[in-house]
């Protein structure tokens, strides 16, 4: 069986790396939003897809989910003394990342290619792809005016209220065809517990209309972001509220209610379980709190379970 993930950031790179601890690097491929991607201090910085990077190498940092571990700060720490911006915090050893995709990318090569490269070197065997080669900026519309993505999210900290949210560049990004080929092929999409509006939304919007996440056979499986109404990481709470949605399982599966076949929620929301049934999908109800390695590995092998059991 073939799985395609899609992921944002912390939430989807520990799916991810769950579901990469039981399937093989044929059976699964990873697609990673892009739309939080933005060029900083004159490099073009990727955090989705370096979180994503990161974790399946374990090379991320276990306290942020984001960043490196045993990371040493000496760039940003000179950077702020002369009087630059050091609000993103980027580290050393992230900081060689950058430089080398920008390099890269300056020359010529694709994200793809590059993201392809990077996980050769970090000894990551399974497939992690870009949405796009193109770029797609999410731009946040808050009471604060429209701000882009990780000067909403980092710098002002989330604190502006939401009102929307538009993709830059959707309408002329296309899938690569690695992404196609990825979907096109894939038995089941799984959409990990990423931010629905800021996360997953920007590759469903780059991948569709030119492909179709459902279609021939292939189901869509979701695992919620948010548990007993609030989220275990980052403002996908606080984003629907400010939409005017009270935020629970139920507001996601809402949310991807025309592609979803199954959604996944926790425990503690098993009162919700009954409206989600009503909006015409398959629940299954697990503990989706993820706090170490063997808990990514649990929640992945019952999102597998739930699978066999819709495909039987
Ligand atoms: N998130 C923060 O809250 N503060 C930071 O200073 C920060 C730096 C950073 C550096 C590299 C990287 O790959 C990610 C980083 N993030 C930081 C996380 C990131 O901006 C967000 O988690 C994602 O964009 C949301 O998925």
């Amino acid at each position: 069986m073939k799985i395609t993930a899609l992921a944002g950031g912390v939430g989807g790179a520990k799916l991810a790396h769950g579901l990469a601890q039981v399937l093989s690097p044929e059976e699964l491929t990873i697609i990673v939003n892009t739309g939080d991607d933005f060029e900083h201090l004159g490099l073009t910085i990727c955090p989705d897809l370096d979180t994503v990077c990161y974790t399946l190498a374990n090379l991320a940092n276990p306290e942020t989910g984001w960043g490196r571990k045993d990371e040493t700060w000496n760039v940003i720490a000179n950077i702020e003394k002369l009087g630059g911006p050091s609000w993103f915090r980027l580290g050393d050893s992230d900081f060689a990342t950058h430089i080398e995709r920008t390099r890269r990318l300056k020359e010529g090569q694709t994200l793809t290619q590059i993201t392809q490269d990077f996980c050769k070197a970090w000894g990551i065997k399974h497939s992690i792809l870009p949405m796009s080669d193109s770029p797609v900026r999410t731009m946040v519309n808050t009471d604060a005016g429209e701000l882009a993505f990780q000067e909403y999210f980092v710098h002002r900290r989330c604190e502006p209220r939401v009102k929307g949210f538009r993709f830059e560049g959707v309408e002329i990004a296309e899938p690569t065809v690695g992404v196609k080929e990825a979907v096109e092929s894939a038995d089941v999409i799984v959409i990990c517990p990423s931010n629905p509006w800021v996360s997953i939304d920007p590759i469903i919007k780059t991948l569709t209309p030119a492909l179709s996440l459902k279609g021939r056979g292939r189901m869509v499986v979701a695992v919620s972001p948010i548990i007993g109404g609030k989220a275990i990481k980052g403002p996908a709470a606080k984003m629907f509220s400010e939409l005017g949605i009270e935020p629970s399982a139920l507001a996601v599966a809402k949310h991807y209610r025309n592609i979803l076949d199954g959604f996944v929620l926790d425990d503690v929301d098993s009162n919700l379980e009954d409206e989600i049934k009503k909006i015409n999908m398959k629940t299954w109800k697990t503990n989706t709190l993820m706090n170490n390695v063997s808990d990514r590995t649990r929640l992945a092998n019952d999102v597998l379970h739930f699978i066999g059991s819709l495909l039987t």
